[in-house]
Formats: structure tokens, sequence, C-alpha cells
């Protein structure tokens, strides 16, 4: 960007009687009119993503242009306050980690040189936006554009017509340009036309519950593949017209996750079109894809009935159920046992519906998982036939979060403390950031870092006082449990060692240095379960913060509307990194590496990434306690009795009745009398208990008192902390995003130098 002119402009924009919308408007799109496109080399990678989680903008993209400080002063001199932007955009346009996932790589792609375009949905509505009423979620429309969307621009002309049985839906790309070395585009599609047109690109994840439920997602994955595939294509043919022979070797699809796995029936049916034979066109598919495993719990594991698949999309049917014989016969000559035929079938004719992971496992070239563990995982049961025979098609690429965002733009304080220990390169170099371990032993670096870190909690609990009406005092250790709500990572376990907690101090059991826990969490609308969580901890919250005895030692609170702001204000404040999932069950996590980055120590289990963080920053730096997966798994096999292991401590005992004993209500909705009989004496489709929290709930709460502790001596827990960041270099996306390129794109150099073409 020329950044001289774009100050120049900056300067002699009227700031006078503007609102802030009005400003923020003008501004990004004085910076928007100032960048290009960089040009698309031959070849180049392409993301297909159902979500993208982007959160906020303006901040982030004024850094990586180089202009955040200089508009701050510019706008300082026309008496405006750049923090005046903040309550404008938050772009949810995804739900959880593997949308989160997509815009930190986005970034790496652009910071690292590499010709990597995403393409999406460009969804009318984010994700829900969420308040608690009585402690009960409350779900609410996100209209996301109502500010306008200065960072998107319309391309009328490359628009494309999406096809169904039943109506064609016209697809428009909004490019989000993406800065960095070089500048590459997010493309979104509005789905426009009639009004059942429009419709599949109204929410995120409509539930999926009823066949209309279901109809509508196959039509956003199918709408969101198709106009991928025909736009990739397009590129393409623009070089080569009609020779499809270097299709494969100019462009690499990765499939993030199988939402868009319909882009492996599409384009085979899109070449078919073209002229191509069946044979060809299967071959090229089978040289072009890639996919990513982002968790096996299974209800994600996406199945498709064929008889609804048959009514909107019959061509893309056929050639599923076409791709499902063809893989059978070259399977079977391969020798694919009988059990190993069936495991990896496309089709399953005992539920007459398509497996989408099964269809990305046989098209792509390379798959992989998220973190070592889950990547093992997956070998080892989901796709295990496939591996047994292509052991070469799998790899791990454990996943990393960009530190532009959430260091340097999320943890200014921290950010300036390291520039002043080993200068700026770490931006755009991440290992440098190993270079802090040599200030481990100074007492006052680490002095700062602790000012830092208090200074980011003020920051936070003044933001918290206005969003939710809570005060907390200074000076507390601080415990951080942000994720999605889901059984298996257990925040419920979280609830209820805090109340344990809240117990034992009443009684005088035990002693605390003053601490704070912070929960945040949207449960999926219709998650019964997860929205009884939240309740019950909401419960707990308005019980431990009401009681003036213990107040001093002990608060907690659930932010609402947790986000990607709030939740880089969270990560830089945050002491104490909760990361409790049930040994196997977190593909990997990436909130533990923000965390990380920030300076947290990480409470967790042998899980996901955690391992892999443990490993690098050395045990003695985390508090990891509880079953390893392999314990889990002989349990899961037999023999687990939650009430054999509640019975070894009563206070346990004690806390679970509160679910049923009147302690708190739940409103008479019966939530918390069905949390109590899931853990105890399971339900129709699980044991009791399922996720083992009577296993590891006593070193859990063991290890949350070690913590503690151990934080009473504050500048050795710091120490731990800076260990942390110091260990953190891994954990960048742009060490993720190479590693893509390299081994499983094949685009690029270390540097991807050949994709690197500045911006
Ligand atoms: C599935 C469903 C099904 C019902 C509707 C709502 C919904 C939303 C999302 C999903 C798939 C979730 C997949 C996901 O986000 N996995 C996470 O991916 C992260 C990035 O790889 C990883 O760090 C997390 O461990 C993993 O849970």
């Amino acid at each position: 960007m020329n950044k001289e002119k774009y100050l120049a402009e900056l300067s002699a924009l009227p700031a006078e009687g503007k609102d802030a919308v009005c400003l923020y408007n003008e501004i990004s799109a004085l910076a928007m009119r100032h960048i290009a496109p960089s040009p698309r080399p031959r070849c180049s990678a392409h993301y297909l993503s159902i979500e993208y989680l982007i959160g906020r903008m303006f901040y982030n993209n004024l850094m990586e242009l180089g202009v955040l400080e200089e508009t701050a002063a510019v706008l300082a001199g026309k008496g405006v306050d750049i923090g005046m932007f903040e309550e404008i955009e938050d772009a949810a346009l995804g739900n959880g980690g593997l949308g989160r996932l997509a815009a930190c790589y986005m970034d790496s792609g652009a910071a690292t040189g590499i010709p990597l375009y995403g393409y999406g949905i460009r969804y009318r509505y984010g994700l829900f936006r969420q308040r608690f009423e009585d402690g009960f979620q409350k779900e609410s429309p996100d209209d996301w554009l109502r500010f306008g969307d200065p960072w998107s621009i319309r391309r009328e002309e490359e628009r494309q017509i999406v096809h169904f049985a039943d109506m064609d839906v016209v697809a428009v790309p909004y490019d989000m340009p993406v800065f960095g070395k070089r500048v590459n585009i997010l493309r979104l599609y509005a789905a426009e036309g009639s009004e059942a047109a429009q419709k599949i690109g109204d929410v995120l994840y409509p539930a999926d519950d009823t066949r209309e439920g279901k109809l509508l997602r196959i039509r956003q994955e199918y709408f969101l593949s198709a106009a991928a595939v025909g736009d990739i294509l397009r590129a393409y043919e623009k070089r080569h017209g009609r020779d499809y022979s270097h299709f494969a070797e100019e462009n690499a699809i990765q499939l993030n996750d199988t939402h868009p796995a319909f882009a492996v029936p599409e384009l085979i049916r899109a070449l078919k079109a073209r002229g191509l034979p069946h044979r060809t066109a299967l071959r090229i598919a089978r040289q072009v894809f890639r996919y990513t495993n982002h968790t096996i719990m299974p209800e994600a594991l996406e199945c498709w009935d064929a008889s609804l698949l048959r009514r909107i999309l019959p061509d893309i049917a056929a050639i599923l159920r076409a791709l499902n014989n063809s893989a059978a016969y070259f399977r079977r000559k391969e020798g694919y046992s009988p059990e190993e035929l069936s495991a990896s079938a496309l089709y399953d004719p005992a539920r007459h519906s398509f497996s989408m992971a099964n269809t990305a496992v046989y098209a792509a070239t390379k798959i992989n998982g998220v973190a070592e563990i889950h990547s093992g995982i997956i070998r080892s049961t989901l796709f295990g036939a496939e591996y047994a025979h292509h052991p070469e098609k799998f790899l791990n690429v454990t996943n990393g979060v960009t530190q532009r965002r959430w260091l340097e733009l999320a943890d200014g304080g921290l950010a300036a403390l390291i520039d002043g220990c080993i200068g700026r390169g770490w931006r755009e170099d991440f290992d440098r950031i190993a270079e802090l371990g040599a200030f481990s032993g100074d007492e006052k670096t680490l002095a700062c870092f602790v000012r830092v870190k208090e200074e980011n909690k003020r920051r936070l609990f003044s933001y918290i006082a206005s969003k939710e009406g809570a005060a907390f005092g200074e000076g507390r250790m601080l415990y951080a449990q942000v994720k999605r709500l889901h059984e298996y990572k257990r925040q419920l376990m979280t609830a209820f060692a805090l109340l344990r907690l809240y117990f034992d101090l009443k009684e005088g059991k035990t002693d605390i240095f003053p601490s704070l826990f912070l929960f945040g969490a949207k449960s999926a609308p219709s998650y019964r379960r997860a929205k009884g969580i939240i309740k019950y901890i909401n419960e707990i919250v308005r019980l431990i913060n009401g009681d003036k005895e213990t107040n001093g030692k002990l608060s907690a609170v659930f932010v609402s509307e947790y986000n990607v702001s709030y939740a880089e204000k969270i990560v830089a404040a945050a002491d104490v990194s909760l990361q409790v999932s049930a040994a196997g069950t977190e593909a990997s996590g990436t909130g533990n590496m923000k965390f990380m980055m920030n300076g947290a120590v990480t409470l967790g289990t042998a899980d996901g990434a955690n391992i892999e963080i443990t490993a690098r920053a050395g045990e003695e730096n985390e508090y990891i306690f509880g079953a390893r997966a392999k314990e889990l798994e002989t349990l899961r096999r037999g023999g687990y009795d939650p009430a054999a292991w509640i019975q070894k401590d009563p206070a346990w005992e004690r806390v679970l009745r509160t679910l049923k004993d009147g302690t708190f209500s739940d409103g008479g909705t019966g939530l918390f009398a069905e949390l109590y009989d899931s853990l105890t004496v399971g339900a129709s489709w699980h044991a009791p208990d399922q996720y083992f929290i009577f296993r590891d709930i006593g070193e859990y709460y063991a290890a949350i008192l070690r913590a503690n502790a151990d934080y009473g001596d504050r500048l050795a827990f710091a120490r731990k902390q800076w260990n942390n960041i110091a260990a953190s270099a891994y954990f960048s996306s742009d060490r993720a995003v190479r590693e893509y390129a390299e081994k499983i794109w094949s685009i690029g150099g270390k540097n991807g130098r050949e994709g690197g073409n500045g911006a």
C-alpha cells in the first residue's frame, strides 16, 4: 500500500460532526482504495470452509497494512479516539475452532507470501448473539452487516449460477482482501435470487434435526462447493482454455472438514460437462483434493440421506454412487477385506446414506488431523482401513494461531515488552520468540511482565463491568475457560470443582490466593444439555458472588456474547488456561495456543495440542492432570463406574447432589435433573458420565489448588508464564501454513517463495 498517500488523504478527511460508524466506513474505504490484490501465480491453493470466524477487521487490517499507529495518531489530532470503533463489527461467520483456524490460516497465508485463496459463504446473519436471561442462554440474530461492510468488494461480473433440481441460485462473490507479504483474497458467496434461494445464505449451521433442516444444510454445502469449483475452473480456463492437463498440478483444494466435500463430485460433474470422459475427470479429482479432519465427535460426521440428495442434486448423487462403486472395485483389487471395504465405503446401504468423510478420504491425496494425538486417532479408528492400505496419504499438521492478531493486537503491552527484549522481528518470524528464554532469569523483566498482566486484567475487568454489570477487585489470579459449550470439553467439571472450592472455603477447609474463574461459551441453540450447563454455571456464579464471606477470595463470571473481540481481551489477561477435555476428545484446541502465547500456563488434560504445548514448554511449567486417552479407552470398553469414583471423596457426592437437591433452581425446566441422570444412569445412547468427569475431578481440583499455591510466589509463577511464551514458536499459524504449503499443497518453499510477489 502507498502509506504516504493514504496518510495524506486521511489527514485531509474531515471528522467533525461524523459519528463512529460513518468515520469507520470512510477510513476503511480509504484504506481499501490504496491496496490491490497480488497477481495470482500459476500454482495456488484454495481453502474451502463453511466457517470463517474473522472477528473485527478494522484494527487488524490497519495493523497488517502497517498504518495502525499512524492512523491512531492522525485521528487523535482530529480529537478522535481510535478506540471508538470497538463496538462496530465482529464478523462471526463461524462458530468455533474450525472457523477461527480458517481465519488464522488466511492471515498466515498472506503474511508468509503463500498464494492461498479462501472460499466461503457470506451469511446474511453471523453466529447468533447470546444474552442471559435469569441465567438461561437466549439467542438473537447477528445482523453483522448493519454498519456496512467496507472491507468487502462485490464482484458482480464474477457471479455464477448454482443449479439445484428445483431451483437456481445466484452466487455473487464478495472479496475480502487479506493483507501481508501478499494480498490474498477471501471470497465469500452471497446467495441471491428467489426467496428460497436467499434462504441458503441466511444463517450458519441451520438446525438439521428435521428433513427441511437437512435439505438446507445440503444446499448450503453444495452452494459453496459448486461456486468455488466453478471459480477455480474459470480462473484456470483463462490460462489454459479447455486443456485440463495442468489443472491438478496448478491447483490444490483443501477441504476444511467435510462441509465442502460436495466439491469432489461437483468437480467431476463440471469436467464431464466440459466433455471429459468420466475416467479422466475422476483421475483429476483424485489429484486435486486434500482433506483435514477436525473432530471425531460422531454427531459431526456428516452422512447425507441418499433420497434427499437424489431429489435436489440427482447428478451429484449419481456421481457419488459411481465413486462408491469404483472405490470398491479398486479397493477390492488392492486387497481390502470385506470389513475394510464397508468401513471405508462412500455409500452405506444399511442407512441409505453417503459418508462425506469417506468421500473426502477417497478423493484426497493427503489427509491430516490437527494435532499429533488426533492424527494418530483418526489413523487407527475412523480411517483405519484406508490407513492400512495407504499410509502415505496420512500426515499431521498441528494447528497454529496468528501471533499478529493474538499477541501483537490482543496484547499491546506484552508486545511492547517483547520488542524491548528481542526486537520486532517475531511478527514475521515467530521462531524468534524463543529468544525470550534468555530473559526468564531476569527479575526485572518478569516484574514488567506481571505489571502488563495486571494492566490487562484491569482492562478486561472494566470491559466486563460495562458488558455484564459485574465488578471485580484487582489483584486476582485469573482462571479462564472459554470455548464452545460441549459436554466433552467438560465445563461442567470446572463448575463442580469451583463449587467444591466454594464449599471448602466456606467451611475453612482450604485457603487460597484470591481468584476469579471466568467462563465464556455459546451453546448450539438446540443442544439442551449444554444449555443446562450454562444455566447451572450461572447459578453457581450467583451463589459465589453473592456471598460476602468468601467474596474476598473467590468470585466467578460467565461472560455473555463471547466472541473474537472478547477472546482478545481474555487471553491477554488470564493467568491460567483451563483445557480440560476428556483425553482423546479435543482434536487440537487453538485457544490453548492463544493463552500460551500471552503467558498463561495450561491447566489441563493430556489431550489435543495440550500435549505438544507441554512437550515444548516443559511439564514444570504446566499443570497436567487426569487420565490419558488410553486409560479412558479401556474404561470405555467396560468397567467405568462413576459412582465408585464419587465414593472415594464424599465432597463430590455433595457437589453432584446440588443438581437435584434444590440448592439451585433450573426454573422448572428439568435441565438439572437431566444432567444429573446423564452422569449417574446415562441415557439410551450413552453410558453414565460418558466424558469421565468423576475419573478426573479429584486430580483436577488438586491441580487448581496447586497452581493457586504456586501463584503465591508471583515471580516464580511469572517465570512459568514467561517460559510458555518463549516456547510458543511452534504454535504460530505461519509455521502451520508453511507445512501445508510444503507437505500438502506442494506450492512454495520454506518461505513460500514461489508465491511471494509482494503486496
Ligand atoms: C459440527 C456441528 C454439528 C452441529 C451443528 C453445529 C456444529 C458446529 C461445528 C461442527 C464441527 C466442529 C468442528 C470443529 O470446530 N472442530 C474443532 O476444530 C479446531 C480446529 O482444528 C480444533 O482445534 C478443535 O479441537 C476442534 O473441536
